[in-house]
């Protein structure tokens, strides 16, 4: 029996994204069931998970839930799956990172949400102060990491790391933040991806909208 993979709407589910690009980067086969979030589909949640938050694994009767939950269950079946660097500086700066996104960014989170088909242009100027750090924290992380590792992903090989901040990326497409040269060949690398551009394209083809999102930055409706 093959995984099937709860995720959530693909325009607007960061984290499912995450479990989601893990497991096709990975060349791991697996069935996808899509609850778009908040619908009358979202309440079959509950039955998958005690959490009621996507993604959701399932293996067999085997639930495992939160995106680095799952990356850990399979990466124990499956050693070869997209993991950390085995160089102890770089695994441990890719698990540093990994966890810094996992774990904060709460003014990105929940400034600039995911929106993948949306084109809403900011100037990080109009952005709160905290969020505005955050951002410049990434960009020289990503930075950084470049300049240490010479790319082509953030600690050279394809790792953990560049799954947690893909969708990073592609949130400063879609609000099109403005970054320093250095910090863009992350953003190149993200949107070349194949699977990247068949999740954008799903996430376009979607037709739920959730307008509070949508809405965020519309005058008069901003938080
Ligand atoms: N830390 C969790 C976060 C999961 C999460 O917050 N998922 C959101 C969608 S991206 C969700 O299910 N939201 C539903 C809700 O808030 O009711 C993970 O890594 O999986």
């Amino acid at each position: 029996m093959g995984f099937k993979l709860i995720i959530g709407n693909k325009n607007y589910s960061s984290w499912s994204l995450r479990a989601w690009l893990f497991l096709r980067e990975s060349g791991l086969p697996f069935e996808e069931i899509r609850l778009p979030l908040f619908t009358d589909a979202w309440s079959q949640i509950s039955q998958y998970t005690p959490a009621k938050r996507v993604p959701v694994l399932l293996d067999g009767d085997i639930r495992v839930w939160d995106s680095s939950a799952i990356w850990g269950y399979v990466r124990s079946q499956h050693p070869h799956a997209i993991g950390w660097p085995s160089a102890p500086q770089a695994q441990a700066l890719a698990r540093s990172i990994t966890a810094e996104m996992h774990s904060g960014f709460f003014g990105i989170r929940e400034q600039l949400p995911q929106n993948i088909r949306a084109r809403i242009p900011l100037e990080r100027s109009a952005l709160a102060p905290a969020t505005q750090q955050e951002i410049d924290r990434v960009e020289h992380m990503w930075t950084d990491a470049y300049d240490t590792y010479g790319g082509p992903w953030l600690l050279g090989d394809f790792s953990l790391a560049d799954v947690a901040y893909a969708p990073v990326a592609l949130r400063f497409v879609t609000y099109q933040i403005q970054l320093s040269s250095g910090a863009q060949p992350f953003v190149a690398a993200v949107q070349a991806l194949a699977s990247i551009q068949a999740w954008a394209a799903d996430s376009a083809a979607e037709s739920e909208v959730i307008a509070v999102i949508d809405q965020l930055h519309t005058p008069g409706k901003s938080a």
